[in-house]
């Protein structure tokens, strides 16, 4: 396990840079300005953006991320991260099995792996990604075509697998309670970070929130 797969471990706040959410600001800003609000995995996401584009974006946001010694995920594009020399890659059920993302970004590299049912969670564990990622919890314009798991599949995958489980779709501030009361013990947001003018004070606020719910001592591990 290299020094990225041990940070995963301590990591609570999954943000991601969709670029769907950017319009026309610096998504290196953006991407600063997540992390100064307390994000501690940062995955840039692009889904109508060129490969050439998406790597652009990519060499400007890694030196940022790297520099508050974040997590920097590329989504959909393994080759992509392995050119960047970024953390890992994240994968949809309709992508790469883990075993090829392993095989490309090599050794020592993080793989995430999006699921959206009990069997879908159980069968990914089975390849051995480092997370999973499990959602919509609730109707997103960010993922309009799905539908919401809902709540209790949180504790039903708890139930069942041991990896990192990163709960989205639809976390927000207001939704952030009824999220860890059913069982989350990590988030990924996307809409609820970007939508606004103040990008920091949005990651800030549901930092403060999983910081109080869960107790100062991972948030000291993690400084
Ligand atoms: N996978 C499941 S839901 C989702 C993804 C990428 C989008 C979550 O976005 P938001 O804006 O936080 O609801
Ligand atoms: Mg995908």
């Amino acid at each position: 396990m290299n020094s990225a797969q041990r940070r995963l471990q301590f990591g609570r706040f999954y943000g991601i840079l969709d670029l769907a959410y950017t319009g026309d600001r610096d998504p290196a800003q953006l991407a600063e300005e997540m992390l100064l609000g307390g994000v501690d995995i940062l995955q840039l996401r692009a889904k109508n953006r060129t490969k050439g584009e998406i790597l652009a974006v990519g060499e400007a946001v890694l030196p940022v991320v790297r520099s508050f010694g974040g997590i920097f995920i590329v989504n959909d594009y393994p080759e992509i991260a392995c050119e960047l020399d970024a953390d890992g890659a994240h994968v949809g059920q309709e992508d790469y099995a883990v075993s090829a993302v392993r095989c490309i970004l090599g050794a020592g590299k993080i793989v995430g792996k999006s699921t959206h049912s009990v069997e879908q969670a159980v069968n990914a564990a089975a390849e051995g990604p480092d997370y999973i990622g499990v959602g919509p919890l609730y109707a997103t314009p960010t993922k309009p075509d799905y539908t919401p798991v809902g709540l209790r599949l949180i504790q039903q995958v708890r139930d069942r697998v041991t990896l990192p489980q990163f709960c989205i779709g639809g976390v927000n501030a207001r939704t952030l309670p009824q999220v860890l009361a059913a069982g989350a013990e990590r988030i990924v947001v996307v809409s609820a970070l970007l939508k606004g003018e103040d990008v920091r004070g949005n990651c800030a606020a549901i930092r403060r929130m999983l910081d109080a719910h869960f107790g100062d001592a991972l948030a000291a591990e993690r400084r």
